[in-house]
C-alpha cells in the first residue's frame, strides 16, 4: 500500500485538469512580456488580492526574497517574528543577498506579534541604528499551528505600520487556506498588506509557482528584483496554465484538508505520550508534540515511516503531519492507527 505522505502540502501532485491545461498552453517568452498565459495567471492574482498587478515567481522562498528586496535597500531593517519561515527557513537570504537587517520580536502562538513588542522594536531615526522599513507577517503562520491572522488584527498592524511609515509583506502562502478557515475573502486579508505573496504548490497542487501583489509601481520593481536573482522565465506559461486551474478549481476544497487535520488531530490527542490540542488545529497544519520520556522526534518519524505514515521531525520532540489533495479521511484513520501502532511500542 502507497505510504501517506503528510510531511508537507508541497507533495501534492497536479490534477488532471491542471495536465491537460499545461499541455494546451499558449505560450511566449514572459521576459519579453509575451506570454498571454503568465499574464492571465497575474491578472487574475491581481484580481483574487484587490491590487493593481501581480508577478509569478518560481518559489514561495523567491517571491519573499524579490518583496524584501523591493521594499528595503542595504542598512535596512525588517521587523518579523522569531517563528517567521522568512528568518527560520530561507537561509536569511534577505541579509545574505540584500544587506536587510533582521529584527525579530516572538510570535505568540497564534501567530500574531504583540504590535507593542513591534512598536518598540521600530527604531528611532539615529545613527547608531538601522532603519525601520517593513513589518513581514505570515497567514497562515506555518510554525505557529498554521494559525489564520484576523482581519482585525491586520489592521491594527497596518495602523501601527501606518503611524511609523512604514510598509508590510504578507507571507501568505497558504493564504487560501487562512481565508476559508476565517470565512472571508483573500481580499479582505490582502488588504492591509503593501505586499503579499502567495504559493501555488502548497494546498493548490500547482507542480511549481508563487506569486507577489501589490500595486503597479511595487510590481514593476519587483519584476526587476526577480530578474537580477534568475528568476525571469521565458515560456513560464506552461506552469502558469497549471497555477490557473489551481486557482479557479482548488481553493474551494481546503476545507476538506482542514476537517482531515482536525480529526487528525482529535485522534492523536487521545493517544498516551502526545501533548496536542485539537482546538489549536484550524487549517491544515498539525504540529504533534512529545511528553518527555518519548524516543527522540527522528526516531519516531522513522518507525511512522515503516508503518507506512510520513511526517517532518520539526524539533527534538515534535513532529509535523500536513493534510492536502488526495489525503482522504479512511488515510487519517489509517495514519492514527499507525501513531497508535508506533506509540504503543515506544512502551507510551
Ligand atoms: N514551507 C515548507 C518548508 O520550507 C518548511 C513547508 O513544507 O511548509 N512561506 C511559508 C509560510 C512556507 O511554509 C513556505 C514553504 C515558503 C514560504 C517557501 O515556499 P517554497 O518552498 O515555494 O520556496
Amino acid at each position: 500500500m502507497a505510504s501517506i505522505d503528510l510531511r508537507s502540502d508541497t507533495v501534492t501532485q497536479p490534477t488532471d485538469a491542471m495536465r491537460r491545461a499545461m499541455a494546451a498552453a499558449v505560450l511566449g517568452d514572459d521576459v519579453f512580456g509575451e506570454d498571454p498565459t503568465v499574464g492571465r495567471l497575474e491578472d487574475l492574482a491581481a484580481e483574487l488580492t484587490g491590487k493593481q498587478a501581480a508577478l509569478f515567481l518560481p518559489s514561495g522562498t523567491m517571491a519573499n526574497l524579490v518583496s524584501l528586496l523591493t521594499h528595503c535597500g542595504r542598512g535596512d531593517e525588517i521587523i518579523l517574528g522569531d517563528q517567521a519561515h522568512i528568518f527560520y527557513y530561507e537561509q536569511g537570504g534577505s541579509a545574505q543577498v540584500g544587506g536587510i537587517h533582521p529584527r525579530t520580536v516572538p510570535n505568540q502562538p497564534n501567530g500574531t506579534l504583540d504590535l507593542e513588542a513591534v512598536r518598540h522594536a521600530i527604531r528611532p531615526d539615529d545613527a547608531h541604528f538601522p532603519r525601520t522599513r517593513l513589518i513581514a507577517l505570515e497567514n497562515t503562520h506555518n510554525r505557529c499551528s498554521g494559525s489564520p491572522l484576523p482581519p482585525a488584527y491586520l489592521e491594527q498592524a497596518a495602523a501601527l505600520a501606518a503611524d511609523y511609515g512604514l510598509k508590510i509583506h504578507v507571507d501568505g502562502a497558504r493564504i487560501f487556506n487562512a481565508a476559508e478557515a476565517l470565512g472571508v475573502p483573500v481580499e479582505r486579508l490582502a488588504a492591509t498588506a503593501d505586499s503579499l505573496s502567495f504559493c501555488l504548490s502548497k494546498g493548490l497542487s500547482a507542480p511549481v509557482g508563487s506569486l507577489v501583489c501589490g500595486d503597479r509601481d511595487f510590481i514593476t520593481r519587483a519584476r526587476r528584483q526577480r530578474k537580477v536573482l534568475g528568476g525571469g522565465m521565458r515560456q513560464a506559461g506552461v506552469l502558469a496554465a497549471a497555477g490557473i486551474v489551481a486557482l479557479e478549481t482548488m481553493t474551494a476544497r481546503l476545507a476538506e484538508d482542514h476537517a482531515n487535520a482536525r480529526h487528525l488531530a482529535q485522534g492523536l490527542s487521545d493517544l498516551p505520550g502526545i501533548q496536542l490540542d485539537p482546538d489549536g488545529v484550524q487549517t491544515n497544519i498539525v504540529y504533534i508534540n512529545f511528553a518527555a520520556a518519548a524516543p527522540p522526534a527522528v526516531e519516531i518519524v522513522d518507525r511512522l515511516n515503516l508503518e507506512g505514515v510520513r511526517v517532518l521531525a520539526t524539533g527534538p520532540a515534535q513532529i509535523r503531519a500536513v493534510t492536502h489533495y488526495g489525503i482522504s479521511g479512511n488515510d487519517i484513520a489509517r495514519a492514527v492507527a499507525a501513531f497508535q501502532v508506533v506509540m504503543k511500542a515506544s512502551g507510551r
